[in-house]
């Protein structure tokens, strides 16, 4: 665990790290920040000027200056005081990727007076020298890290400062409130005059508003992040392991013409159209003795409460007579004709007509199916399930698999659109607190209980606000911050 201590007595040093990947690679940058960094890092290179300008690159040999022994040749970039990324003096050296060169190099440093950075180090100094604030640095991180074009988008949003914009907004809001109940306590004896405080209290629910928007991409966030799970949902052998390969486009899970293969859950990532899905393929839904069977059985069961959407896959031979082989007539008209396939009607008639929001309709295997039958359970399915949209998809041929991950993308309504930013528990949790605060703020001045009560309420909503921006902190924030960083951030 790093701690504030760790990171604030070791302020005054200078740092470096490898900031770019693992070795080897074709380019290798070691970032030196800190007071003493241009004067370390002329002891290590040769024929540079006496004066070098900021942000401009000089290029170089680099020397060991113990012995004099060339290390390397390539570039040293120069960042003023006050004009980096950490904000401090920084030399950045460009060198040829290779282990040695680095581990050379960083011991050099290091005996130049130099110490290695703590993870994260970099962005700290950035976030304490005021460059950033505390949203900015998790965006960093978060950047880094991010896996879908969504998330670094919103991502890179928080670090232009969007997210920071929003919440410095409310703070200014809550501070201008918060001065003006605080001048009823010190001016006047009796309570607040009435259209003051009926002021006070629009104002208190307009900022309750604001955060509400501001957490409402709360959820956005989280799907974005994690990625939006979706469970594939059907009998056995309705071909949902097949369409689960489609889908991802390679061979994932068994597929076999014997039901129950599929006895656990299956779960694969995939990107489309730049957002994140969690595929699940899972056992089929029936009665079964066998006990592992069951258990899958049940596994699929649960699941369908732990998915954002659910695939309902229906095998095209269920609507024909008989087995998928006689294709003579469809069943369609199984509601009236409920004693020809009873049991398997009333399940259909049931699925369909019970279907929630976050249930897609797939009728499997299509290339089983005529024209004519088509249009048979497209009327069928529309008189039971109203403006629903149902997809006819083959594995086989390939028809419908696109479509349906269209489907997917859109019914999961992941919408962070340019101006949208990320919204981490820790934001939500400090908003939600504040947004607590404010209502017992509320309170207080609706039950008269006199503006002292009131400031006290807004005091805890303002610290949770500023929180988030990082202006006050502790131990327990910096470790959760930044202990999840790499060396050379
Ligand atoms: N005609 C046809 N058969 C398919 C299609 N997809 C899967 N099958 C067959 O249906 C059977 C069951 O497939 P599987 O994916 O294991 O079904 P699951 O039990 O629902 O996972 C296998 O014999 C597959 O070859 C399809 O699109 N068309
Ligand atoms: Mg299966």
């Amino acid at each position: 665990m790093l701690g504030e201590s760790q990171y604030i007595e070791g302020q005054t040093d200078t740092i470096y790290a490898l900031t770019t990947g693992a070795t080897p690679s074709g380019v290798a940058v070691v970032r030196l920040s800190g007071d003493k960094s241009w004067q370390i890092a002329r002891t290590l290179s040769k024929n540079l000027p006496e004066n070098i300008e900021s942000h401009r690159a000089y290029f170089t040999s680099i020397c060991d200056p113990q012995n004099e022994e060339i290390l390397d040749e390539g570039l040293l970039l120069f960042f003023a005081n006050g004009k980096s990324y950490t904000g401090e003096q920084t030399c950045e050296f460009q060198v040829h990727g290779s282990a040695v060169v680095v581990r050379d190099l960083c011991s050099a440093l290091n005996s130049q007076g130099a110490r290695s950075a703590l993870r994260g180090e970099f962005t700290f100094r950035a976030f304490v020298n005021g460059r950033i604030d505390l949203t900015q640095a998790e965006a960093v991180l978060e950047l880094i890290h991010s896996e879908s074009s969504k998330e670094a988008r919103a991502s890179l949003n928080n670090l232009r400062g969007i997210l920071s914009k929003n919440i410095t907004e409310i703070e200014a809001e809550l501070v201008r409130i918060l001065a003006h109940v605080e001048v009823g306590i010190d001016f006047t004896e009796e309570r607040l005059d009435h259209s003051v405080e009926s002021d006070f209290l629009s104002q208190i629910e307009e900022l309750s508003k604001q955060i509400g928007t501001i957490l409402s991409n709360y959820r956005q966030s989280k799907l974005v992040k994690t990625g939006l799970r979706v469970g594939l949902f059907g009998a056995p052998n309705a071909g949902k392991s097949s369409l689960f390969n489609q889908i991802l486009g390679r061979e994932r899970s068994i597929v076999s013409k014997d039901a129950g293969t599929t006895r656990d859950y299956v779960e694969a990532e995939m990107l489309f159209r730049g957002i994140k899905l969690r595929l699940i393929d899972t056992a089929g839904l029936h009665e079964t003795s066998d006990l592992v069977e069951a258990q899958g059985v049940q596994r699929a069961q649960d699941l369908k409460k732990d998915v954002d959407l659910k695939v309902l896959v229906f095998d095209a031979s269920l609507f024909l007579n008989g087995s998928s082989s006689s294709r003579s007539q469809i069943n369609l008209d199984c509601m009236q004709h409920e004693n020809e396939s009873l049991q398997l009607s009333d399940w259909v008639t049931s699925q369909f007509t019970q279907l929630a929001s976050d249930e897609i309709v797939v009728v499997h295997k299509s290339d089983l199916l005529s024209q004519q039958e088509r249009i048979k359970i497209l009327g069928i399915f529309k008189a039971m399930s109203g403006e629903r949209e149902l997809l006819f998809v083959s594995s086989l041929s390939g028809e419908g698999v696109k479509s349906l991950s269209e489907l997917i993308a859109k019914s999961g309504n992941v919408s962070l659109d340019e101006t949208d930013f990320m919204i981490q528990s820790r934001h939500a949790d400090a908003l939600m607190q504040a947004k607590r605060a404010l209502l017992e703020a509320k309170t207080s001045l609706d039950e008269g209980l006199g503006p002292e009560c009131a400031a006290l309420d807004l005091r805890i909503a303002l610290d949770q606000i500023q929180r988030i921006l990082g202006k006050t902190f502790n131990d327990d924030i910096l470790n959760h911050v930044f202990s999840e960083f790499c060396i050379g951030k």
